[in-house]
């Protein structure tokens, strides 16, 4: 049971309590922190083996055993609670949630923090370090497995009945390190000590198949298909407890981590075949081994395809089993207890599973298990990048899943059969060239002997909603991506603007800031109602309340430059700008031209005299990012960021007025402490390729001015910020189809020939390495310079002129700081999940008693 009574009545004191220093000493007074104590201390003996002599690592392995009791208490009255009422489930499919750190969250959002935080001092140790023991759950690349990670943490807040599915990779997203200003890459290997967040549920396990056969026979005087696998594994299920904040509800992430049917092969072993007696087991474990492998060779394409597979058919089994066992074979009723949310195009092929499982295996009709599958699911684009529209093979398909290779070929004869009647008034030569473009199952416009399964076209076929996931991107698709699509089911089409939780991405990883947003609003009912940070527009020119905002801005300044000094052993101006670009490395976010605008930066105080230099706005500039580990182009943006910084720093006569670092590694929990440091963020897309973003929005939430362009979710934070708060450069996707085609038109510009003349030369070194990229934006020769980098830099420069100036007027600065906070209500994944419930799944809350 709860060690406090009504966490939910707490939640008013909850951000007072976050702020260290000021923890009330009545917390002392409860005799909680005794209790916990107590619980801790003996977490620690029996989980060690000693008395005493404990580390910080060993600390957080104590706390984070003792705090996952009262996590699962409140797991299990949440799911007793669900099963007496059986409402209505989401499923979120995802093949990524980029979890971060648990121990912080869990503490917060359970409202424990006052008597872990208590307990812990009086053990002689301190919170922060005891959690930064805590290794990152990254199971996702960047802003897609992000957002699950967000929306489960929003679900959960919200009461909603739903779970995440997805797979318990052994290795998560890649370390990144840096050696000779090159990056190199590790393996990230996180589950060695144990992981206290997860329960493994030995009773829930499935059986995924592969390959084999599929043949036409009488089951029970019925004409089936049979599918024999040549290769079978098991899917076995981890849950991971999420908790809700400011409610009884933790709901559930569940993750299949693959094993083998058969442990061990004993009859090989003894015949002294060794590699025959392990091989079974390296086989299945290679499927949930790692995160996205590199899908550039047929055997990686091969690997993404069976984990796509694998956990959606382990998750659909899941939940058809826990229907059965409540409603028995009533299928026709499954829509109306569960929906699943397709994650991008990744878990796409529950369209066919789905269909399998309710056909072959259930034994419905195909035009009944076509109207359930479609009620059933509905699919989430994310993307513009072709390369990431996945396509699959048809000989992969079938060699891998021939049943579903037929499924799908049956689906699509259905579709185009369809079109033929709903197009029947266009001319038969236009109908045909329509059907074609919008057929399933196509041909490789590169290569026509090839022939590809659409999985876009399929997850829209075969869904009863798709969106986008800003107002701009929904209009992308709409408009252009699957427009054909959109022009035959316009009702199908929606936009659900992104968010990100205001727990992690304020409450907690800036307390400073949560606890004055608190005192002025006089309530802390904003951590689950953010609309209500409005009110902070009253305080916006307010001097008093800014000398405040900016006390809190220089705290996190200062954590910030600690960490560059930990890394690059620098001592930082923190009195300077901090000006922050991270998200992963690629050529459309434009790394490359923020870099150049630095390197513009320098030349111009490289001119000045000693006296005009001091006129001049100091920047701390950073970027962090990974890049993909065949993204060769990429990997060059990196060095050159950490080459022009290797000049910028050392020199003497710059040095106080400009940095650039690269900070390695950027994870979740770097990022928590990057963000509440940001005075500026760069968000410079080319028009029409952002998605959405969902950094732009932890930024804005913590008083950090934007430079960005027309792009993504950019265009809604300057709406509600106010547009004239908001550094805007650079073309609008509309103009951008017509200045790819006409390279006449390209804007050029001195400055720009000087800087690509600077790096050809060698100004920052290894210039044979850095030519691909000066030969990439080099827009005189037709295809380059795709992401219209030299046409938006002088835009660039004029709008970085503006925030020189404006940074000059503190007040002014200030003034717009708090705007964006204030105007950030929208931004919360609670919002964003709350049009999903209403708009698309249909599931109401349900939320235990406390
Ligand atoms: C990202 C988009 O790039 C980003 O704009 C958006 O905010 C985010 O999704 C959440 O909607 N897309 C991806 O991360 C993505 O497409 N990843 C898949 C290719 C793996």
């Amino acid at each position: 049971s709860r060690p406090m009574p009504g966490r939910v009545g707490r939640s008013a004191l909850r951000v007072q309590a976050v702020a260290e220093a000021e923890r009330p000493t009545a917390a002392k007074a409860s005799g909680f922190e005794e209790v916990v104590t107590t619980d801790i201390t003996s977490k620690l003996k029996y989980l060690f083996g000693r008395n005493g002599d404990y580390t910080n690592a060993d600390a957080y392995q104590g706390t984070a055993w003792s705090v996952r009791e009262k996590l699962i208490d409140s797991f299990n009255k949440t799911h007793e609670h669900w099963k007496k009422e059986d409402p209505k489930f989401i499923y979120y499919l995802s093949a990524e949630f980029l979890m971060g750190r648990s121990l912080t969250n869990t503490v917060y959002n359970l409202g424990l923090e006052g008597e872990y935080g208590e307990a812990l001092r009086e053990m002689g140790y301190h919170m922060e370090k005891v959690a930064d023991a805590e290794r990152d759950a990254a199971l996702g690349n960047g802003g897609l497995g992000r957002l699950a990670a967000c929306f489960l943490d929003s679900m959960a807040t919200l009461d909603l009945p739903g779970w995440g599915y997805g797979i318990r990779y052994k290795y998560g997203m890649f370390k990144q390190g840096l050696k000779d200003g090159y990056q190199v890459e590790m393996p990230d290997i996180w589950l060695t000590k144990g992981n206290p967040w997860e329960v493994k549920r030995d009773d829930v396990k499935f059986e995924v198949g592969f390959g084999g056969r599929v043949e036409r026979k009488k089951v029970n005087g019925k004409e089936m298909s049979v599918w024999t696998p040549s290769e079978k594994v098991i899917a076995q299920g981890y849950d991971n407890p999420i908790p809700g904040y400011a409610t009884p509800t933790t709901s559930n992430l569940r993750l299949w981590d693959a094993v083998p049917v058969h442990e061990f092969d004993l009859s090989a072993f003894n015949a002294g075949d060794y590699d025959r007696a392990m091989l079974e087991r390296e086989r299945a474990e290679g499927i949930s081994a790692v995160l996205y492998p590199n899908d550039s060779t047929p055997e990686g394409k091969e690997l993404r395809l069976k984990q796509q597979y694998f956990f959606v058919c382990a998750s659909l089994q899941d939940v058809m089993s826990r229907f059965r066992a409540v409603h028995g074979a009533n299928w026709e009723a499954l829509p109306e207890k569960a929906c699943f949310q397709l994650n991008d195009t990744h878990p796409t092929i529950a369209v066919a599973e789905l269909m399998r499982l309710l056909v072959d295996v259930e034994g419905l009709e195909w035009d009944a298990a076509w109207t359930i599958t479609t009620k059933c699911l509905n699919y989430t684009n994310h993307t513009v990048m072709p390369e990431a529209l996945e396509k699959w093979p048809v000989k992969v398909m079938a060699k891998m899943l021939p049943r579903h290779m037929e499924i799908i070929e049956v689906i699509n004869e259905g579709w185009t059969k369809w079109l033929g009647v709903h197009l029947k008034d266009l001319k038969s030569e236009e109908r045909a060239k329509k059907i074609a473009a919008m057929s399933i199952i196509h041909a490789n416009p590169w290569n026509a002997d090839e022939m590809l399964v659409n999985m876009a076209y399929l997850a829209v076929v075969g869904s009863s909603a798709v969106n986008g996931v800003a107002a701009i991107h929904s209009n992308i698709v709409k408009d252009e991506i699957l427009n054909d699509f959109y022009e035959i089911f316009p009702s199908k089409f929606q936009n659900k603007t992104n968010g990100v939780t205001p727990r992690r991405w304020l409450a907690w990883c800036n307390p400073e800031l949560a606890h004055l947003i608190t005192e002025a609003l006089g309530t802390s009912e904003w951590i689950n109602d953010t609309e209500k940070l409005a009110g902070l527009r009253a305080f916006a020119t307010d001097p008093a309340f800014q000398a405040k905002w900016a006390a809190v801005k220089k705290t996190k300044k200062a954590k910030l430059a600690e960490l560059i000094k930990k890394i690059h052993g620098d001592d930082v101006n923190q009195n300077a700008m901090f000006d922050i670009q991270i998200k992963r490395i690629h050529e459309y976010k434009r790394q490359y031209l923020n870099v150049l605008s630095i390197i513009w930066r320098y030349k111009q105080l490289k001119k000045m005299t000693p006296e005009e230099r001091k006129a001049a706005v100091p920047r701390v500039c950073i970027i962090g990012g990974k890049a993909a580990s065949a993204y060769d182009m990429a990997k060059r943006i990196i060095r050159l960021v950490t080459a022009v910084g290797d000049v910028i720093n050392k020199d003497p006569e710059t040095k106080d007025y400009l940095r650039l670092y690269f900070l390695p590694d950027y994870n979740v929990t770097l990022a928590e402490t990057i963000i509440p440091a940001a005075e500026l963020s760069q968000h410079i897309s080319t028009a029409g390729t952002e998605a959405s973003g969902t950094s732009n929005m932890k930024f804005q939430m913590n008083g950090c001015l934007i430079m960005g362009t027309w792009d993504g979710a950019n265009i809604e934070i300057a709406e509600e910020t106010g547009v004239e708060n908001v550094f805007v450069f650079g073309v609008r996707a509309e103009e951008i189809n017509q200045l790819r085609k006409d390279r006449k038109s390209f804007k050029t510009d001195p400055r720009w020939d000087e800087l690509m003349k600077d790096i050809e030369g060698g100004m920052f070194g290894d210039k044979d390495y850095f030519k691909p990229l000066v030969d990439s934006v080099n827009n005189m020769k037709v295809g380059n310079d795709w992401f219209l980098l030299a046409n938006d830099f002088a835009g660039y420069l004029a709008a970085q002129e503006e925030v020189d100036a404006t940074y000059k007027d503190q007040s002014e600065w200030l003034r717009r700081s708090i705007m964006y906070t204030a105007g950030s209500g929208k931004f919360s994944s609670d919002r964003t999940i709350r049009e999903y419930a209403e708009d698309i799944w249909h599931v109401k809350p349900a939320r235990p008693s406390a």
